[in-house]
């Protein structure tokens, strides 16, 4: 049992290093989990670093699977760290599930998903 361990614990300070590289989620509008009395316009996902704008995407689904957001969802002009996309006026109550995809800087993938539930 001892060896394993160790060499579990050599990986993981191997690996962090390159993990930092990725880009993950540092924040979100909705936030995560999170249930809101008003129809949000927009999801935004802000990253820990900046994002590809070509190969990155942001789409938002309603309980059925059907997509509601706008195309693939995009990067903000301005800040490369932001994903958005719009959401139609008047969004029904109900849960919905965040879908992000993005390319980092280093040329990674991450992605990863989200919900969160007008009231
Ligand atoms: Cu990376």
């Amino acid at each position: 049992m001892r060896i394993p361990l160790l060499a579990a614990l050599l990986l993981a300070l191997v690996a962090a290093p390159a993990a930092f590289a990725h880009a993950f989620p540092d924040n979100s509008s909705p936030h995560v989990g999170a249930t809101v009395a008003t129809a949000p316009k927009q999801v935004k996902i802000w990253f820990d670093g900046e994002i590809e704008p070509v190969f990155s995407t942001l789409l938002v689904k309603n309980a059925a699977g059907k997509q509601v957001s706008a195309g693939k969802g995009e990067v903000d002009k301005h800040d490369h760290a932001l994903l958005e996309t719009a959401l139609p006026a008047n969004l029904p109550p109900g849960k919905y599930a965040v879908y992000w995809s993005v390319i980092a800087h280093d040329g990674h993938h991450t992605e990863g998903h989200f919900a969160f539930t007008v009231k």
